[in-house]
């Protein structure tokens, strides 16, 4: 499916937005009201690598990254507390759907990053800081940083790029006692997040939450949407981890070896699509989320 198809259509759910790889609806009552305070967040099989749209999906992505973000919130329950309401979703869904409490998001990406790569490698290389904070020197792609760094980003609109926020910046968004607990948050699910994760041989490189306001009861920080799945976060293979280059991504690596390989004749640059991925390589992608959900949770999926 292309984000362009048709969203799949739900008896009793209003569709309300299409990301790349998930759907947004809004629960419909008894009384044909659109239920305020709810959202149903979907999350389809779609895969994207190099910015493109993989054909076909990958069996079983949505579910698997469903269960796993049900599972980190539970983890990280003392925490923060989080979105959900219930899993129990229309049967076109199950297992891939979560209803939950509709917030007010804040306009912020918070990101974290426990290791460098990315877009903080650069801007390392160019400022020997990430984010206001000054690091050692001598680090290099994939090096594990002293303690995970903040580096908040803009919500940029579809097809744009979010841009780094200053300190300033996301305190004039937020207001500094907001964005000090976002601060303080966000880097404690990656650090809780690392400490489950290492012990069960993947290293969560970086990662980027969602918190919205509750508009009831006490009115405090949220966490929303997914959390710690390989779609928010660089998930690498431990026992492969060598700083000093790129690091191979834990489930796309058979997508992007496959893409780059003179077997599926694609010239990335030339700007076409992508060609079809063949069987074994949906096969190989779906076993790989499979395999971390299992050595995460310990759970058979
Ligand atoms: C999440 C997104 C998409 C899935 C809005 N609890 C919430 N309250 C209000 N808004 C959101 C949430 Cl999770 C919210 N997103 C991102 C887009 C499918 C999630 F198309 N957008």
């Amino acid at each position: 499916m292309r984000v362009t198809d048709l969203p799949t259509d739900l008896p009793g759910y209003e569709h309300i937005y299409s990301g790349k790889v998930r759907d947004l609806y809004a629960p419909v009552g008894d009384d044909g009201q659109v239920v305020d305070d709810q959202l149903l967040l979907v999350a389809s099989n779609r895969l994207s690598a190099y910015d493109w749209m993989m054909s076909p999906e990958i069996p079983d992505k949505g579910a698997v990254l469903t269960r796993l973000s049900l599972w980190w919130f539970d983890q990280l329950a003392d925490l923060v507390p989080n979105h959900v309401i219930s899993t129990d979703v229309p049967d076109a869904v199950a297992g891939r759907a979560v209803l939950v409490r509709r917030l007010d998001m804040l306009k912020v990406e918070a990101i974290a990053r426990a290791y460098l790569t990315g877009g903080g490698l650069e801007e390392y290389r160019e400022k020997g800081s990430v984010s206001g904070v000054a690091l050692p020197e001598g680090l290099v792609d994939g090096s594990k940083l002293p303690e995970p760094v903040f580096t908040p980003t803009t919500k940029a609109p579809v097809g744009e790029h979010d841009l780094p926020m200053s300190p300033d910046e996301v305190e004039a968004e937020l207001g500094a006692e907001v964005a000090a607990e976002v601060s303080r948050l966000t880097r404690a699910i990656l650090a809780r997040g690392n400490e489950i994760a290492a012990e069960r041989g993947i290293l969560i490189a970086d990662t980027k939450v969602e918190f919205g306001l509750s508009s009831e009861g006490t009115g405090g920080l949220v966490l929303a949407d997914e959390v710690l799945t390989p779609d928010s976060s660089r998930f690498w293979p431990a026992d492969l981890w060598e700083p000093g280059h790129p690091q191979p991504s834990y489930d796309k690596q058979f997508v992007r070896d496959w893409l780059t390989s003179p077997e599926s004749g694609w010239d990335r640059k030339a700007g076409g699509p992508p060609p079809e991925l063949p069987q074994h390589v949906v096969e190989q992608t779906r076993a790989k989320y499979v395999e971390a959900y299992e050595r995460l949770t310990g759970e058979t999926f």
